[in-house]
């Protein structure tokens, strides 16, 4: 492990270190032809990648009338001058690569003379067989007819690493080191404060919980919804939907008859409440006397079930509760201070946060 890091590490500073233009990548271009090597200049066993690609692209212009095969060839050396072929493509042969020799390279290409042709070699970590001289020839014809053959070259030369490299290269590490180090020490830090505010916020959820389960009686889940009823009592409706806020809801909106029933149904069952007659309903006509919209939501109200007389308090009385006992509705102040008149809280909590 840390000799292949070591090699990493290595291949990252001979790429970098190296003066940039014996490693930079290289083009050739004759009349269309375009040769490319990724690299000029590899290291067998710290070079990591290398491709050559050679090309043929029709152009305006080009003396080209079309080509019928794309050669590439290769010398054993960048000093050598004797080529032999070493992948080939041509008009007949289907779009297969001929290969001959081709140092263990993945092999890609197409022909198409009316775009572009080209063979593609690359080598992953290749040896240093793949120095040398490659040449992209393209063969064809030209406007009249008569035989056209045009190349373009470039070089792979593979140096060794000496041990100066190899040196600069420990000190270069050792600088990157302690920054992964101070870096790592960072992370350890960020992930323990992680760790604290996770623990945090589940014990904040779980204190909420147990305060929600403490003091309200929670219905079976409608239409999407659990509805709960608190045991306790409040004056305030401001207060009252901040406290179904808490526990992930609002005020109860009905919206419908059916949902009317249900909460109505539930509320009707509680038994426990002493004194406790009425349950706030999410719903004001504050500033638009009669007509009556949600206070979380802002929807329209439009399902009453009246009780006998009501609403009877005009703009005194801006909110509402529904009687216990009747199922019943009754417009009602927002602000009651009588301790005997206090409703309980009616929460409705979408079932994915309950
Ligand atoms: C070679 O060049 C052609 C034409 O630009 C391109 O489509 C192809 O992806 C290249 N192949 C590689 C492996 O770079
Ligand atoms: C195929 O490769 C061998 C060995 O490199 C070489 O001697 C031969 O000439 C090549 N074939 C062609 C058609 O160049
Ligand atoms: C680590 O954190 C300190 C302060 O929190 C900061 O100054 C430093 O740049 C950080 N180091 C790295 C490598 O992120
Ligand atoms: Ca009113
Ligand atoms: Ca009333």
């Amino acid at each position: 492990m840390l000799i292949l890091a070591f090699a990493l590490l290595l291949s990252a500073f001979v790429a970098e270190s190296q003066p940039s233009a014996l490693s930079s990548p290289r083009t050739a271009s004759v009349d269309g032809v375009v040769i490319t090597t990724s690299h000029s200049q590899i290291h067998e066993g710290l070079t990591e990648h290398l491709t050559i690609n050679c090309t043929f692209t029709h152009h305006q212009g080009s003396n080209f009338n079309t080509i019928w095969s794309l050669i590439l060839s290769k010398t054993d050396s960048p000093s050598d001058s004797v080529y032999s072929e070493i992948a080939s493509i041509t008009a007949f042969s289907n779009n297969k690569i001929e290969e001959n020799n081709t140092m263990g390279a993945f092999v890609t290409g197409h022909h198409k003379p009316d775009a572009y042709s080209f063979i593609a070699l690359e080598w992953t970590f290749p040896s240093s067989q793949v120095e040398g001289n490659y040449r992209c020839e393209a063969n064809g014809m030209d406007h009249r007819g008569h035989p056209l053959t045009s190349s373009a070259n470039v070089a792979v030369a593979e140096t060794s690493v000496t041990i100066d490299m190899l040196l600069t290269k420990m000190n270069q590490m050792n600088t990157k080191m302690e920054d992964m180090e101070m870096k790592l020490t960072n992370y350890t830090a960020l992930e323990k404060r992680v760790n604290h505010l996770d623990a945090e916020l589940n014990d904040l959820m779980l204190r909420v919980e147990h305060s929600k389960n403490a003091i309200t009686v929670a219905s079976d889940s409608y239409g999407g919804s659990h509805y709960i009823v608190s045991k306790l009592v409040w004056g305030n409706v401001v207060e009252a939907n901040r406290l179904c806020r808490l526990y992930g809801g609002y005020l109860v909106e009905i919206n419908d008859r059916h949902e009317y029933d249900f909460v109505a149904g539930f509320v009707n069952k509680q038994t426990h409440f002493s004194g406790v007659a009425g349950a706030w309903i999410g719903a004001t006509d504050e500033g638009h006397e009669g007509t009556w919209s949600f206070i979380t939501s802002g929807g329209t109200m439009s399902t009453f079930v009246w009780h006998d007389s009501e609403p009877n308090g005009g703009t005194e009385e801006n909110c509402m509760v529904m009687w216990m006992a009747t199922k019943k509705l009754n417009d009602y102040p927002c602000f009651e201070s009588d301790p005997k008149q206090l409703p309980a809280l009616l929460c409705e909590i979408p079932d994915r946060v309950f």
